[in-house]
């Protein structure tokens, strides 16, 4: 049948969860195993609004909270044209954060609903997978010291852990939690065999929306 799409599959959850590593190789053995598979992932550094992130969170310039969530917003916006000519193309793409991360860190700020947080990313393309690497905050300490960039504090990742496990309630998106503790070829076999399990359902189906 003609208008075979890939599957949208993203991996979400706090930092040192092991999400980019895990993303390159699930992209790789999908590609071995003979699906078109291709990585992004957000924030995309390298465009024009993608700078100004970057610069904010290596704490080169400072921004305005709202003004800054909605250019982390803006940044995925920019590259929808793209995500669905790929996945139309037939092409899975695995998306190392999306939506998210956005309304997850926002939120973890002081006066920021989970609502409005959310709303620029209304209408994106809807991801047919959510794969949360659940680690504990006390784990992902555990795997070295954090960054120097913006929000890489435990107590800020705490903070973000609980406002993921409020955006896994929503049931109108497909999350499934990974226990990112586990070795890091369990996690990998596990969010293979979902991925195939998915890229099978969605081929099919229309892209849906935020
Ligand atoms: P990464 O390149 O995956 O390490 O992500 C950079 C940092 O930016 C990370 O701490 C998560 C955070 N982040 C990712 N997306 C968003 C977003 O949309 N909004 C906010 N406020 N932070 C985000
Ligand atoms: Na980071
Ligand atoms: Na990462």
């Amino acid at each position: 049948m003609a208008g075979r799409r890939g599957a949208l599959i993203v991996l979400e959850g706090a930092d040192r969860a092991g999400k980019s590593t895990q993303a390159k190789r699930l992209v790789e053995v999908l590609k071995e195993r003979g699906y078109p598979a291709e990585g992004m992932r957000f924030p995309e550094r390298t465009t024009e609004i993608g700078r100004l992130i970057g610069s904010y969170l290596e704490k080169k310039s400072n921004l305005e909270d709202h003004t800054v969530h909605l250019l982390f917003s803006a940044n995925r916006w920019e590259q929808v044209p793209l995500i669905k000519e790929k996945l139309r193309s037939g092409v899975t793409l695995v998306v190392d954060r999306y939506a998210f991360s956005g309304v997850a860190f926002t939120s973890s700020k002081k006066n920021f609903s989970l609502h409005w947080c959310k709303q620029p990313d209304v209408g994106l393309p809807k991801p047919d997978l959510v794969l949360f690497l659940d680690i504990s905050p006390e784990a992902a300490a555990k795997r070295g010291d954090f960054g120097n960039e913006r929000y890489e504090t435990s107590a800020f990742q705490q903070k973000v852990h609980k406002r993921y496990a409020e955006l896994m309630e929503d049931r109108s998106l497909n999350w499934k939690v990974i226990d990112a503790a586990q070795t890091m070829e369990e996690v990998h076999s596990a969010i293979r065999q979902l991925s195939e399990d998915i890229i099978q359902e969605a081929k099919d189906q229309p892209i849906g929306k935020l």
